[in-house]
């Protein structure tokens, strides 16, 4: 099966790079430092490179600190994508690309173009770490602590602390794999789901005081601009998971977080319950994402990206 061709790409090469999405999330930094230790511990010469600064939430995992943002000179036998459903989610390192005899697609998104030499898309999988997590094991390969930490990481991240649908009975047996390694899973869930910055608190109230409630309370809408932002010493990334405050009111179905980028752009995130697709939502603007969770960006002011949004998931109500 593929795997095994993946896996003896790996063992026949030695000259690897890995790279994954533009704003990365903890699927994205878990599953490219997963691969880059268990490579490293191969003894494979590996780079992991992503186009964003990484949350420096993350930095408990380890190599965080050695994840590059530019290029350097070299050309590599294998170039690993991951959890990138098109090449432009590689922003300015989709240069890469160009840089390696063979690319390999390792990706779980349905939208997936398939844009490499090698592609696997598991659209079961919950998150890209659980392709990793057997690209290692089918191939005749131990999982080390260091390994399991980013791999942890990578799922319990994608699936919400195992609580989105997209966890299956694959997803727990392989979390418990990882955990029998002996890592500090406890430890990991307080730092990635349990912890807030001063700022971050700061900035929740600032974002949950815009709570608008259309169609009976059943859509939530919220959103941060830069002023707030800087009124609140936070940065993008602080607000990365705050659609979650829409979604978690009894009544709604979808929950929106529209992010001020710059003048006149906005990323839309959206999150649903139980009806309405939204990656369907977030197609209409060339965007895409999961049935549950997805995420577009949309041009205008504030009120225009509003209305646009609501007008799109009203017509998709059933
Ligand atoms: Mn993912």
């Amino acid at each position: 099966m593929i795997l095994n061709k993946i896996g003896n790409i790996i063992k026949q090469n030695n000259d690897f790079a890995i790279v994954s999405h533009l704003l990365p999330d903890g699927d994205a930094i878990g599953s490219t430092l997963g691969l880059y230790n268990f490579l490293n511990e191969i003894g494979k010469e590996v780079d992991a490179y992503n186009p964003d600064k990484l949350p420096l939430k993350f930095d408990f995992l380890p190599g965080f600190s050695d994840v590059k943002n530019t290029l350097i000179d070299k050309h590599y036998d294998c170039i690993f994508v991951l959890d990138c459903s098109d090449k432009e989610r590689l922003g300015h390192l989709v240069e890469l690309l160009n840089k390696a005899d063979v690319v390999v697609n390792i990706d779980h998104h349905i939208s997936n173009d398939l844009f490499a030499d090698v592609n696997y898309v598991d659209t079961n999988a919950g998150a890209v770490g659980e392709i990793i997590y057997n690209l290692i094991r089918i191939n005749g390969f131990e999982i080390s602590q260091k390994t399991a930490m980013c791999l942890y990481t990578s799922i319990v991240t994608d699936t919400g602390g195992f609580k989105y649908s997209n966890t299956t009975s694959m997803t727990l047996n392989i979390a418990g794999d990882l955990i029998n390694t002996g890592i500090d899973f406890p430890e990991i869930n307080r730092i990635l789901f349990d912890t807030l910055t001063v700022q971050q608190v700061k900035l929740l109230s600032k974002v949950t005081s815009t709570l608008e409630l259309y169609k009976d309370n059943s859509i939530a809408v919220i959103y941060v601009t830069k002023d707030m932002l800087e009124e609140c010493g936070a940065n993008e990334n602080d607000a990365s998971e705050m659609v979650n405050y829409a979604r978690d009111i009894d009544t709604v179905e979808v929950g929106v977080f529209i992010k001020e980028v710059e003048k006149g752009k906005y990323r839309v995130s959206l999150r649903s319950k139980n009806k309405i697709d939204v990656r369907m939502i977030a197609e209409k603007f060339n965007g895409g994402g999961h049935i549950r969770a997805a995420g577009c960006t949309v041009f205008g002011d504030l009120d225009e990206v509003k209305n646009k949004v609501l007008n799109e998931i009203l017509n998709h109500w059933k």
